[in-house]
Formats: structure tokens, sequence, C-alpha cells
């Protein structure tokens, strides 16, 4: 066992994946203690990553000096503290119950798992880790937008009322194009699932945290639109797409790249294998605390690149979020005089705003990156003080059981889910 009491000042941490959340992993370790004043400073001690050039390449862009092949070096290593998962789903539970064991601190990339059993197993290690002095935290990044949380404050100082609906889709394009290859994204083996985890996890997550309500019941259709992709196999000599790789490695392809990403073409992306995860996912849920919601995750929306929206309707007002313009929260106060009363926009970037004091003068404008930074700095700030990280594995858990029961009522046409509601 290891020590999970931080060398004084630091948090030592090892990051484990170096792809498209590798990267804004990284930058937000980096990012954050030049921004916001912690306690105790996160330094990228290593990275892991199979391919060794590769994560050297990635190490020396970020100035890590530490490149190992085999995670479980870094997890039995005393000079690590925290360990920062970045890889496809199927690792999670090894991983982080590993790290956890070992008495490491964890934050792990979201869904938490890619099946219930395994969330269960993780959040019972997070659990037990806590003896331990080792807490564990899950990457629902973009609650930590400003928009968002500040959402989540005016509904907690009531100025939605009672919760009546929660509306929230998230939409992407980058499959639309039937000959992009198959990625580790579109496998059940190494993603558990398709855009149900990987972006509806998302829209659960900001919904329940926003609101506070708690799903209870749900109903789902799912759909794979393109049943066979061609095998994206690392021989064909393609170039990277970030983010993308595939189980075996990067993403290659000799073809062009279009808007909707990779045009697979050439001799050897004739042959195709079966895409085991949905394309889209449409939910609809009843909270425990009586709200309807409505989910549509889908990576078929032609047009739409990462479009997450939600609206919630009170009974005094409403609130509506539109990722696109990811600086603005639109409100309606229900208790204006019905003649001037409609949706205003707010500009959050103001001082007291949350996380925009940090930043620049108002209404300079956050990015997509930004709620990573908030992410890495409000981790280092409970493992400073030792206090439980917000997501927790169990609310990672609690999100999972969703997710499971959503698969569950696609895959028996629609037919109601009663899930248990308590994070
Ligand atoms: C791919 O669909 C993806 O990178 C998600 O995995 C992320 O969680 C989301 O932020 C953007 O899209």
């Amino acid at each position: 066992m290891t020590s999970t009491t931080p060398e004084p000042g630091k948090l030592r941490i090892a990051l484990i994946g170096y792809s498209f959340m590798g990267s804004i992993h990284a930058q937000a370790w980096t990012t954050a203690p030049r921004f916001f004043d912690l306690d105790v400073v996160p330094v990228l001690a290593a990275v892991c990553g199979r391919d060794q050039e590769a994560a050297q390449s990635f190490a020396d862009k970020f100035g890590i000096g530490r490149v190992e092949t085999d995670w479980r070096t870094l997890v039995a290593d005393p000079d690590i503290d925290a360990v920062d998962i970045c890889a496809p789903g199927n690792l999670h539970a090894e991983i982080a119950i590993a790290a956890l064991q070992a008495g490491k601190h964890v934050l792990c990339e979201k869904p938490l798992a890619n099946t219930l059993a395994e969330a269960e197993k993780m959040a019972l290690a997070a659990e037990e880790a806590k003896a331990l002095g080792a807490l564990a935290m899950v990457g629902f990044s973009y609650r930590r937008t400003p928009a968002l949380a500040y959402a989540r404050e005016l509904v907690r100082d009531g100025r939605l009322g009672t919760i009546r609906h929660i509306r929230a889709s998230y939409l992407q394009d980058w499959i639309v194009d039937e000959d992009f290859p198959l990625v580790w994204r579109l496998e059940k083996d190494k993603a558990g699932s398709g855009a149900l985890g990987d972006i509806g996890a998302h829209i659960i997550d900001l919904a329940q945290y926003v609101t506070g309500h708690r799903l209870a019941g749900i109903s789902a259709l799912t759909e794979t639109f393109v049943k066979t992709r061609p095998l994206a196999g690392s021989s064909s000599g393609l170039q990277a797409l970030p983010g993308l790789e595939t189980s075996s490695g990067p993403v290659t392809s000799s073809s062009a790249e279009t808007s909707s990403g990779l045009r697979a073409q050439g001799p050897d992306m004739a042959e195709r294998g079966a895409v085991t995860v949905d394309d889209a996912a449409v939910v609809i849920g009843r909270t425990a605390e009586g709200a309807l919601a409505t989910f549509e995750a889908t990576r078929f929306a032609t047009g739409r690149k990462n479009a997450i929206r939600l609206e919630v309707n009170g009974s005094l007002g409403s609130l509506a979020f539109d990722f696109e313009d990811l600086n603005e929260l639109w409100f309606h106060d229900h208790t204006d005089p019905a003649e001037s009363a409609g949706f205003r926009r707010i500009l959050v970037t103001e001082p007291n705003h949350p996380y925009a004091g940090a930043w620049w003068p108002p209404g300079h404008g956050l990015g997509y990156d930004h709620a990573f930074v908030h992410q890495a700095a409000d981790f280092a700030r409970c493992i400073a003080r030792g206090e439980q990280p917000e997501p927790s594995f169990a609310e990672g858990l609690q999100i999972q059981r969703l997710l499971d029961a959503a698969e569950t009522s696609a895959a028996n046409n629609a037919q109601w889910q009663d899930v248990t509601a308590g994070a």
C-alpha cells in the first residue's frame, strides 16, 4: 500500500491515456494552478499509453518527465498520489479499483464504467478507499461550465419554483458517413454503449445536477442506423483522428477527411465489421420529485457538432442553455408582469458567477476546455481538504443504473423500468 499524503504542496498525477481526453486533462492540470489558488499544486508526474513513442511525444509536449506503457507500474508507485483515467471504458474498472486499493486518489472519465456490475465494484472500492484517505471522482466535466453551474444556483435559490419539465439533447454528427471506420467508440466491448453512454450520460448528469432531481424510472429507444463499418486497422496507413483511436492504436485512414469525419476508402477498407453499440438513443423519464424528463442523444444529427441543449421549466420560471453559446444562460422569470416577461439572456461571465471570476474581464468568454480546468481545480482542492469531490463514484453508479435501465428498456420495446433514485 502506498501513501495518500501528497508531497507537501504537490499532487503527483499519473495520466492514463494521451488522446483527446488525455490532452484536455493534461492541459487542465497544467492550467488549473495558474488561475485558481490551490492548497496542493497538481503536477503531471507521468503519462501512460501502450504506444511508447506516441506517449513520449505527448510527454514532450506537456513537459511530463516520465512515460510508462503499463499502468500497473504507476499504480504501485509511492511517488504517485493520484491516477487520472482517460482510457477507453473497458479499462476504467480494473485501473480505478487497483488504484483505489493502492490508496491513490482517482479521477475517472465518464461514463464510470461499461457495465453496471463494474460500476458497482468501482463505487464499492471508492467507499472502501476512504479508509486509506483516497478519494474518487467521475469526470462529468460539463457541470463545471459556468452557465450550467449558475443554472443550478438559480434552481437552488428557488427561482424556478417547482420543476415540472426537464428537456435535454446532445447532438453530434461525426459518424453520419457510412464509411467512417469502426473506431473503439463503436465497439461494445470497448465503449460499453454508443451515443447513450458517451453523450447521453452527460445530459442525464446535467439534468440531475442542475435540478437536484433524480430519475426514478425511464423508458428508452435506441437505434444503430449503420450496422457495419470499415475495419479501422492500423495497417491501412491513414491519418490519425484525435480522440477516436481504435482499440489497437490510433485510427488510421488513407482517405480524405470530410466534415463529418473520415471517409474511409481504399482496398483495405473493403472489410467491414459490425457496429455493436447504439448510434442514437431517446429516453423519457420521471423524477422522484415529480418532473417529466426527455433526453435525446445522437451521433446522426447532421450539422450538429457538439450541441448540448438543456431546458428546465418550473412553476416560477424557466432556464434554457445551448452549448453552442456556452457563456449564455436564458432565464424567464414567470413572476414578472406578463406584458414584460420573457426569456432574457444572462452572460455568465461576471466575477461572482461560478468559476468566471478566476478568468477574464466580463464578456470575454470561456470555452469547452475551461470546464476541465475547473474540474482539475475542484479535484485538487477537495484532495487537499480531505473532502469528497463531486460527482462521486456513487453518483457515477446512479447514472450507470440509468444507462443500464435504458438499454434494458430499449431491448424490450421501450418497456418502462423503475430505477433506484438515490445516488
Ligand atoms: C465523443 O463523442 C466526445 O468526445 C465525448 O466522449 C465527450 O465526453 C464529449 O465531451 C465530446 O464528445
